[in-house]
Order: structure tokens, then C-alpha cells, then sequence
């Protein structure tokens, strides 16, 4: 019989004992709360959001360190964790998509740049390897010891290799370190204080980081240039990461190459097809097909061309929030699907266009008929704590996607700065006039902010548009320290929920909200309320120590 069966109890009256508690419900089953299918099919309330509804507590007989939070993205690519971050230019370059595939995840780099810079930062993200810096500082020989102090006083390291173009790929000439330019005069040329090549200890190019480390130790210097065979200046090791150097197990690398996974965001306009090449050359592994509304002759033809062009490259398409936008791309090939309207943190396109969908129901839709194409579907927009992400998980998406959660963290574009006595970043929305008009005001905006290019315009406006409509806003958001502390703290308060549940992993919560097993209940206004902290005068919300 269905968990939620209609075997009636027999009438109450006399007490049973205590032991009879649990055969008792397999004899008279009914299951407490809904199944998924019930939350949602519902005629008594309109679409769902994440806050409208809760699951219930299954059974726990398993630590919530063993659940697992793998989950596959696209028809090819399998994650250690569902996170992914948003293609904007407040989220995602190569530093976030770096430290989110370190933990598990897949960033998506944002299209509001040049082909060429957005291509060099997958590049960037495709060459990482933890404990190499890829992009250290340089200098040229006629650079003069101020510049090394400046440095110094700018970054608080003195170590600087010198190549002859003062960049990285230039070739090594040597190296300056901070008592190379002790007592020395602010004008003289590094050239005349560098340690020359001759004296520099160096690695090559094919060194292992163990390796790497076991010179530093062992030649007592803070600094490991790695040159390449003709001398050309690749990466740097440095001493003071020597103990930093965190390993990551849960890494999302591609099996056969063990490079870091990459995504990257593109509009379907003509001109994008010489982008995505680009891109290709660089090494990307998932395109995403940035648009707001992603049933369009043109992304359905956009999705034909990358098939046949790229047949190795899985393609993200969207947004969709219905089955019947999802069939049109899903028919057209798409590896994945992510789904959302109006439900983004900056997003004003529900009220200014009265279309969208509210996300719970939008994601349960789409997701429900998508898996039976075995296409994964990822929940963007709206995720705003861990709860949601567990909720988008039971409603059938693969993973979510974050904007909003994951700006303002040290590894998203831009400066902080101070408003209203806080530490924030900016954080605005891809078709904000703001993005659109790719203004950088004072400390604000990543190396996004100095090229021209009109991606953001593209995923929210026509061509024709003499009028650009906002569907978005700018504004900040506060300071949450590192993904490499934030990330850990999603993956266990997520393991944390799916304990709860009483399910081991995003499969079997998935499988369980299928089967009718996992249980859930509606919320009224005042559910919400009681299940939020009140009733106190006053209190601190610290998230994660
Ligand atoms: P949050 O995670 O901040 O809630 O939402 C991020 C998502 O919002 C992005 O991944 C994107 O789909 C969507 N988005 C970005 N800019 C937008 C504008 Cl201007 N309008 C509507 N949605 C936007």
C-alpha cells in the first residue's frame, strides 16, 4: 500500500502499548503531509515558492558526513556538490569558477567582456593547479627597486620575478627578493639588484607540486619560478603557501584530463558563434546559452549548430520555467536545462513583464518532465540559504544556480568598499542599466567593467530596442569572506538537511520524492513566521563558525 494508503485505523478507545508504535503505522499506513505530486498538483494555491512549503523529518540511521551530494548537471558531467554560480559579472571570472570547481562545484564566466578576455579567464581556470599561481606579479630588468616597494607596501610580498617583456610568459632573467633591494636607492634598475638566472633555483614546467614544495624547503627560498624548456616563465610556486596549500577532494575535474571543469556563458547571436570557438580553443567544457526567455528560434537553432559544430561540448539551454519551452530546447538537443523567471534576488522582470513563473512550482514542472528525457535541470535564481537548495534538490532540479549567495564573497569581481558602515561589493542584475551601460563606479565592477561589449544587453533586449527596459537592479551585497569557507558551509548544512530527511544522497531524495517516501507540508503566512526567530528583543544571525 502507498505510504499515504487509506487503511482506516480502527476507532480510538483503548490505549496500545508502546511497543506496537511503529507496526501500528505499517498496518495502517498514512503518511503524515504530502507527497511531492500532492504539494504540487494542488488546485487550493497558486505556484510555489521555496518558502511556501517544507519537507518533513524522515529517519536518520546515518551520519550526515556519509551523505553524498554528487549529482550529475548535464547528460555528461558529474559534480561532487550542486552548486554552480551565475554568469554575471558580480559573480563569476576565473577566481570564483577556480574556487567553486575546488569545492565541488562549476562556475559559469560571464559574457559582459571581449571573446578574448573570456577566454583567457577559462583559460585560466583549465590551467589551475592548486598551489601553482599561473598569474604571479612581474617585472621587467628596467623596472627600478620603488617599483618592488610599492608591491610590497600594495600586496605584502617582495619576491618578484623578472622576465624581459615584465609578464608572465616572458623569459626568466631572474628573480628580486626583498634584501636584493634593501639600502638600496628607489631609482635603481632591477636589472643591477635581481639575482641573476644563474644563481635563481628554478623548476620545469612538468614539476609536481610535492616536488615543487620539496625545493623550496630544501634551497630555504620563498620563491619557485617554473620555467618552461625554452626558459619561459610559466608559474610561480611561493614558500608562504607552502602550508596553505589545502587539498580538494571533492575537486569537479574532468576524468580524462584532471583539469578543473569550466563553464561559460554565451548569448545566440551570430557574432557568438566565433565567441564559443574561442572558448573551445581554451579548453571549456559546458556552454551556457544565456537567455532569459530560451524558447527562441534562435537558441533552438544555436543549439543545432553547437551540436553539430562542438559535439563534445554539453550545452546548458534556457531559461525555461514550463514543459512546453523545455521540449522546444530539449528536442534541439540540450545536455541540461536551467530553469527561472523572475525569481533572481535583482530581478524585476516579473513585475515589469507580468511573465515568469514562481520558482518551487517552475522548477518542479520542468525538472519532472525533463528527467524523462534524462536531461538534469539546474535551479537558478532565488536561492537565498541552505534550505532552498534542499528544496530545489527535492523538486527534482540537479543543482541550483547562485547569484546573490555567492556575491560578495573575496573570490566574486570588484572592490569592497563601505556603505552604511558595512563592507559590501557590488551586486547587480545582467540586464540592469547598470550592467548594460557597464558602469564602474568607484571601486566597483571586475575586469569586466573595462570592456565594451554588450552581452548583457543581449540577453535581455533586441537589437531594435531604441528604449532599454530594466529587468534588473544594481545594489550591493555584504561581505562573506571566502568561498573556501562559505562553500564547506553550504555542502554540510546541505548534508545536514538530506540527514534530516532521511535520505543519503541527492539520488535517493530524489527517488524518494518520487516514490511518495519523503514527506512534505504546506506553510501559511504565520508558518513562516513561527518558523522564523521571533519574539526577541534583539539578536545576532551568525551563520557558520
Ligand atoms: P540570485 O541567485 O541572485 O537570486 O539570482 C541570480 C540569477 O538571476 C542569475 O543566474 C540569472 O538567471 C538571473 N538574473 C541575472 N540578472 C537578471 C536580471 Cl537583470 N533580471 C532577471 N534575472 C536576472
Amino acid at each position: 500500500m502507498a505510504a499515504n494508503g487509506s487503511a482506516s485505523a480502527p476507532a480510538r478507545g483503548e490505549v496500545l502499548p508502546a511497543a506496537d508504535a511503529i507496526k501500528f503505522l505499517e498496518q495502517y499506513p498514512r503518511g503524515d503531509g504530502l507527497s511531492l505530486s500532492e504539494l504540487m498538483d494542488s488546485q487550493a494555491h497558486g505556484g510555489l515558492t521555496y518558502n511556501d512549503f517544507l519537507m518533513l523529518p524522515g529517519h536518520i540511521d546515518f551520519p550526515a558526513s556519509e551523505v553524498s551530494l554528487q549529482t550529475r548537471v548535464t547528460r555528461n558531467i558529474v559534480l561532487n556538490a550542486p552548486f554552480l554560480s551565475s554568469p554575471m559579472d558580480t559573480v563569476t571570472e576565473d577566481r570564483m569558477a577556480i574556487a567553486l570547481a575546488c569545492h565541488g562545484g562549476l562556475g559559469i564566466i560571464h559574457h559582459n567582456c571581449s571573446a578574448e578576455e573570456q577566454a583567457a579567464m577559462v583559460r585560466k581556470v583549465k590551467k589551475y593547479e592548486n598551489g601553482f599561481i599561473t598569474d604571479p606579479v612581474c617585472l621587467g630588468p628596467n623596472g627600478v627597486v620603488g617599483d618592488v616597494l610599492e608591491i610590497k607596501d600594495r600586496m605584502g610580498f617582495s619576491g618578484v620575478p623578472i622576465t624581459d617583456s615584465g609578464k608572465i610568459g616572458g623569459k626568466l632573467l631572474g628573480i628580486v627578493t626583498g634584501r636584493d633591494v634593501q639600502f638600496r636607492n628607489d631609482k635603481t634598475p632591477l636589472k643591477d639588484v635581481m639575482t641573476p638566472l644563474k644563481e635563481t633555483v628554478t623548476g620545469n614546467a612538468d614539476i609536481t607540486l610535492e616536488q615543487a614544495n620539496a625545493i623550496l624547503r630544501d634551497s630555504k627560498k620563498g620563491k619557485l619560478p617554473i620555467i618552461d624548456d625554452s626558459g619561459l616563465l610559466v608559474a610561480l610556486v611561493a614558500r608562504a603557501d607552502l602550508l596553505k596549500n589545502q587539498t580538494y577532494p571533492l575537486a569537479s575535474k574532468a576524468p580524462s584530463s584532471k583539469q578543473l571543469y569550466c563553464g561559460a556563458a554565451i548569448g545566440t547571436r551570430p557574432g557568438d558563434r566565433d565567441r564559443l570557438k574561442l572558448l573551445v580553443e581554451a579548453g571549456l567544457d559546458v556552454v551556457v546559452l544565456d537567455s532569459s526567455q530560451g524558447n527562441s528560434v534562435f537558441q533552438i537553432e544555436f543549439i543545432r549548430w553547437i551540436k553539430k559544430t562542438f559535439p563534445k561540448l554539453d550545452v546548458i539551454a534556457g531559461n525555461v520555467v514550463t514543459r512546453e519551452q523545455a521540449a522546444q530546447l530539449i528536442a534541439a538537443g540540450a545536455d541540461g536545462l536551467r530553469i527561472g523567471m523572475g525569481s533572481g534576488s535583482i530581478c524585476i522582470t516579473q513585475e515589469v513583464m507580468a511573465v515568469g513563473r514562481p520558482q518551487g512550482t517552475a522548477v518542479n514542472a520542468v525538472s519532472e518532465f525533463a528527467s524523462r528525457f534524462g536531461v538534469p535541470t539546474i535551479a537558478d535564481g532565488g536561492i537565498g540559504n541552505i534550505g532552498h537548495i534542499a528544496k530545489a534538490l527535492s523538486l527534482g532540479a540537479s543543482a541550483v544556480m547562485m547569484g546573490g549567495m555567492l556575491a560578495g564573497t573575496t573570490e566574486s569581481p570588484g572592490e569592497y568598499y563601505y556603505h552604511e558602515g558595512k563592507r559590501v561589493k557590488v551586486y547587480r542584475g545582467m540586464g540592469s542599466i547598470e550592467a548594460m551601460e557597464h558602469t564602474q563606479t568607484s571601486g566597483k565592477g571586475g575586469k569586466s567593467g573595462l570592456a565594451a561589449n554588450n552581452a548583457a544587453t543581449a540577453r535581455y533586449f533586441s537589437e531594435a530596442d531604441t528604449v532599454k527596459v530594466a529587468q534588473g537592479v544594481s545594489g550591493d551585497v555584504q561581505d562573506k569572506g571566502s568561498v573556501n569557507k562559505f562553500v564547506p558551509y553550504l555542502y554540510t548544512g546541505l548534508q545536514h538537511s538530506l540527514q534530516d530527511s532521511g535520505v543519503r544522497s541527492v539520488k535517493d531524495l530524489q527517488e524518494g520524492c518520487r516514490s511518495g517516501k519523503v514527506r512534505f507540508e504546506l506553510r501559511t503566512a504565520s508558518a513562516q513566521l513561527e518558523g522564523g526567530v521571533h519574539g526577541l528583543n534583539s539578536y545576532t544571525k551568525r551563520l557558520f563558525a
